[in-house]
């Protein structure tokens, strides 16, 4: 089938006919290049280190995968936003405080925009953040540690898609609602009003996050927006620090789809914010404080990482029909989904998903026409620029179905285009369109590491696919996704690596290796260990009662549990098991499983105390062990609880 044919084929057909053809066999061909060739520049020989590291996003999981790339190694699971059995992240004491929301307790999430943090517009290799979509929720991942240190709720929003993007130095973390939902004029709480008032009721909000330089997040404002979809965002940079855009959709504010009424309009907008007016304006306490009850929980390390939840009960909200030189919009066509700015700070593309070109803003022309006023209407109080004057120009024949663009660092955008399963690369002056490669298939996101800073490392792409097919081995009806690891260092693109994902990879990040990997934390010091239930040596492990709570203070050193004959315990006891790792050096966790307590294990790293709670039902003796194969005598790690009747 020619390419012609196969692009000018409708969605969904395109999609079903590009995998009738691909199943039949066909996809060994000279674009791949050799493969040999391919296989050399992806191998990293045993007992080697990958160059980069991949942050996947684990979609709906609540996860964030860790990869190492070119070999497309998955090394590691981060968990964020899902509790997690296999570690207990979520069901210890010690994590539980996590996942507390103005909801409750939320033991899943939706993950789709991993960031690293920046310093200079380069990531520094700090900190991850990732946002979650259905509890409105951003986290911050420690890059020291691996692990998730802090997850702050984002309030008066539904559905925290445009999330989360870095300003160049992580002064903020960006948000944006991807639904708008009915909210009060004066303190945007959301209505018990028909949703057919949509027009009427419907409002959204895009929010800042403050980061302090330890990483602690705090909303430092809320911008009222018209009730569109807010999608996605990206920060400016170089000129253009100062700014951030994101796209919306819907701008007829259609409340059923039924009918594609949010596809009616050619044009949608890009949002483009002055962050650092409204930052101004902010801290000269314009705007006004509105009830807005979020969570903000972190991981103390100051009190042995026991999490803390804070209730913080109102947030700042700055209006842009009353604060002028805040929110402009940028007419951009046909319901783009991403917005992009490239390097140098100069463009932002986005990609109308439904749209035949890719339109490129100018930055310097959004500013001229700011300056003069070059308005050609204006939407709910927020002036609409003149389409004409903020454009580059247009990508033309970009594929069908254009989503997200990343950069590399020789001035060429890569476009993924979903509907045409290929990766479109254009020059960001020309835009000329200058090579094109297939993917298998249906690209949503791509990533090329440090491809949305001002510093990318151009000689990888990954596209992360959504539809997988006949990529690997069947797998019943269920398939992992799948990633492409693409050789962008010449002038061609090649095609090296299928590697399956986790859950649903939206976005990833990649940051070169020696950026974290001299910076991990190989065990926690037991002198240092201050969780108020730490027992620091056998002579301290002992078992404290004061009514019905009982707490068990233990140690696991190679190969035993002090104590490991506990009774006394009775049914309707509320028990706590604190236990502390003793060991000191890498690699060396102990676990806990117990039998009646079963719905979690503790897994423990050395130097450190986890908590794991058991309520029991039933007299008896039960036995509980190791679960990580430590030592020799790992077998041998075990014990025995005695439970009597009340
Ligand atoms: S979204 Cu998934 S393809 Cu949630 Cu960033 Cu565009
Ligand atoms: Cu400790 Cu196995």
């Amino acid at each position: 089938m020619s390419k012609m044919l196969k692009k000018s084929l409708l969605w969904p057909f395109a999609v079903v006919a590009a995998i009738g053809f691909l199943s039949m066999g066909c996809s060994s061909n000279g674009e791949f290049g050799s493969s040999s060739d391919a296989a050399e520049k992806v191998y990293v020989a045993p007992g080697e280190h990958d160059e980069f590291y991949g942050f996947f996003s684990g979609g709906y999981n609540g996860q964030l995968g860790v990869y190492g790339l070119p070999s497309g190694r998955h090394i590691f699971t981060i968990p964020v936003f899902s509790q997690a059995a296999v570690n207990g992240w979520g069901y210890n004491e010690e994590t539980k405080p996590m996942f507390q929301t103005s909801d409750g307790f939320v033991p899943w999430g939706d993950a789709h925009h991993p960031e690293l943090s920046q310093t200079n517009g380069e990531t520094d290799g700090r900190w991850v953040f990732i946002n979650e979509n259905n509890t409105p929720r951003i986290a911050r991942i420690g890059l020291d540690e691996f692990r998730t240190q802090e997850i702050i709720e984002i309030p008066n929003s539904a559905g925290n898609h445009a999330s989360s993007f870095v300003t160049p130095n992580t002064e903020y973390v960006t948000a944006a609602t991807r639904f708008s939902v009915p909210m009060d004029e004066d303190n945007l709480q959301n209505m018990d009003v028909s949703i057919d008032s949509y027009k009427d009721n419907f409002q959204g909000t895009i929010s800042f996050i403050k980061v302090s330089d330890e990483g602690h997040m705090n909303i430092d404002f809320q911008i009222r927006m018209p009730g569109f979809n807010y999608d996605l965002s990206h920060s400016g940079k170089g000129p253009s620090d100062g700014w951030a855009f994101f796209t919306s959709y819907n701008s007829e504010e259609a409340h059923t789809m039924l009918e594609i009424n949010a596809s009616k309009n050619d044009k949608d907008y890009i949002a483009a914010i002055n962050w650092e007016k409204a930052a101004e304006y902010a801290a000269n306490g314009e705007g006004k404080m509105i009830p807005g009850e979020h969570y903000r929980n972190y991981i103390d390390h100051e009190e042995g990482g026991v999490a803390k939840s804070e209730l913080i009960e109102e947030v700042r909200v700055l209006d842009p029909r009353e604060l002028d030189g805040l929110v402009y919009f940028l007419p951009t066509p046909k319901s783009p989904h991403g917005v992009d700015v490239d390097p140098s700070g100069r463009y932002i593309a986005a990609g109308g998903k439904l749209s035949t070109v890719i339109p490129v803003h100018s930055f310097d022309k959004m500013m001229t026409a700011i300056e003069n006023e070059d308005f050609e209407g204006e939407e709910q109080g927020i002036p609409v620029l003149n389409y004409e004057s903020i454009l580059h120009g247009e990508v033309e024949n970009p594929g069908l179905g254009p989503l997200h663009t990343e950069f590399d660092d020789k001035g060429n955008a890569y476009t993924t285009a979903f509907i045409s399963s290929e990766i479109v690369k254009w020059d960001v002056e020309t835009l000329e369109v200058v090579d094109r490669i297939d993917v298998y298939y249906s690209p949503g996101h791509l990533m090329i590491p440090g491809g949305d800073s001002q510093n990318p490392d151009g000689k990888y792409l990954v596209a992360l696919n959504k539809i997988t097919k006949d990529r690997y081995l069947p797998t019943g009806p269920e398939m992992f996704h799948s990633a492409q690891l693409i050789d962008i260092s010449g002038e061609k693109m090649q095609l090296l690596l299928d590697f399956p994902t986790e859950g649903e990879p939206h976005y990833a990040q990649g940051i070169a290796a020696e950026k974290v990997k001299e910076n991990q934390k190989r065990f926690y010091e037991i002198e240092g260990n201050n969780h108020p239930h730490a027992a620091k040596s056998e002579k301290e492990t002992r078992v404290e009662r004061d009514g019905n709570e009982v707490h068990v203070y233990m140690t696991t050193i190679r190969s035993h549990f002090a104590p490991d004959n506990i009774e006394g315990i009775k049914v309707g006891d509320e028990v706590y098991f604190h236990v502390t790792n003793l060991e000191q050096d890498w690699d060396v966790p102990h676990g806990f499983a117990m039998k009646g307590a079963n719905n979690a294990e503790l897994l423990i790293m050395p130097g450190e105390t986890m908590t794991l709670k058991w309520e029991p039902k039933k007299v008896g003796v039960f036995p509980f062990y190791c679960t990580d194969f430590c030592s020799a005598l790992h077998q041998e790690m075990q014990g025995y609880v005695r439970v009597s009747s009340e």
